[in-house]
């Protein structure tokens, strides 16, 4: 693959873009590892931008009234989180044409070989690849024009989406490189925190996901006090005590995963919990982590329940942020289209 010159975003805009799936409830998977690392990016007075992928949800079944409420919740997620459509552009996908539009082109960049390397589709596919959707593949071409649509240069994502902003950046590339231009930056996903991969609370080699068949897995940003705690005190653990430091929590995926989210949702690193917790055993630390998960997800449920009871309230806060999300991404998308050799006369 051709390389963008080192410097080549030099000369963009520091722009953030990122999204979630509208596909079910979020997550504390999707918190830590997403929604309140977008909000930092915010307070840092960054340019940031934020989407709800519904063209990516509808990837899998949707039924469409459902889609429309876990729209709207993912939005109240957002802006209890500390998103405020304000200071961010914060809509939904498919009221900005231009993300489905720039996809078809970079469908027609990207190679069927760079698609079949993406391992988030052979994981959701399994062993069902001839039966699920077309969108489904293309997922990751749809994901590069929402981000170089709006010319962004970060990406803050979970461990997960790595190979899909990696793809991004090789498909920018190509384009540059096949039309003899530097019309896109390299956009570089930024991976931080203790929590960029939350595990299941049932198995510590799979990811928190909000699409798992058990609910028990997860902790739901709606979930109440009773059922976080409820849920930490069943997650699998083992029966040793936390260890003085981190080497100790080798081949000890749940109690490394637990340490984790305590470790996020507190703000510090691993080895701080475990100088705090160290030699004590689970008996004590699911409680303690319980009550933690708690004071820090209570106030973001109690908001979204106000925001969601004024659903017309969060549908023109999303018109209004398409309308300033259209305004940046269109003339990029003319653009894209000028430079492939389309002709643009209206
Ligand atoms: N378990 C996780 N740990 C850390 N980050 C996570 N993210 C998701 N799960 C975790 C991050 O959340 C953002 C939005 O993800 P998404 O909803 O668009 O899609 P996903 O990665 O496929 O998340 P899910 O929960 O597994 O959704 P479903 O089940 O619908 O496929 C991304 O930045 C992601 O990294």
């Amino acid at each position: 693959m051709t390389d963008q010159p080192a410097d080549i975003n030099a000369k963009f805009t520091p722009r953030v873009f990122s999204g979630i799936q509208p596909s079910g409830n979020l997550t504390l998977g999707n918190y830590l590892g997403a929604l309140k690392r977008f909000a930092e990016k915010q307070d840092e007075g960054i340019e940031t931008v934020y989407c709800l992928v519904d063209l990516h949800a509808v990837t899998v079944w949707q039924e469409p009234e459902a889609l429309k409420r876990q729209t709207r919740e993912a939005a109240a997620a957002f802006i209890a989180s500390g998103i405020d459509p304000d200071r961010s552009i914060l809509f939904n996908q498919s009221q900005v044409s231009a993300h489905a539009e720039l996809a078809w082109l970079l469908n027609c960049v990207a190679r069927v070989g760079w698609m079949n390397r993406m391992t988030q589709f052979k994981d959701k596919a399994g062993k069902n690849a001839e039966k699920v959707s077309l969108g489904l593949y293309a997922y990751p071409a749809l994901m590069a024009a929402d981000i170089l649509a709006y010319h962004a240069t970060m990406v803050p994502v979970g461990e997960d989406q790595k190979q899909h902003v990696e793809l991004t950046r090789d498909i920018a590339a190509k384009f540059n490189h096949d039309y003899k231009v530097d019309f896109f930056p390299s956009p570089a996903p930024l991976i931080e925190g203790a929590a960029t991969r939350v595990m299941s609370l049932r198995d510590g080699s799979k990811k928190m996901s909000k699409s798992d068949p058990s609910d028990a897995s997860r902790i739901n940003l709606t979930d109440d006090a009773d059922t976080i705690a409820k849920k930490f005190r069943k997650a699998v653990s083992d029966a040793e005590p936390l260890p003085e430091s981190l080497e100790g929590l080798d081949g000890r995926a749940e109690a490394r995963n637990l340490v984790n989210i305590y470790a996020a949702l507190a703000g510090i690193t691993a080895d701080a919990v475990l100088a705090q917790f160290g030699g004590q055993g689970f008996g004590t630390f699911k409680p303690a982590l319980a009550d933690l998960a708690v004071a820090k997800l209570a106030p973001i449920s109690g908001e979204m329940t106000r925001l969601m009871a004024d659903p017309a309230e969060i549908d023109r806060i999303l018109g209004k942020g398409a309308a300033k999300a259209e305004a940046i991404a269109q003339p990029i998308l003319e653009k894209t289209l000028d430079i492939m050799g389309m002709i643009r006369s209206r």
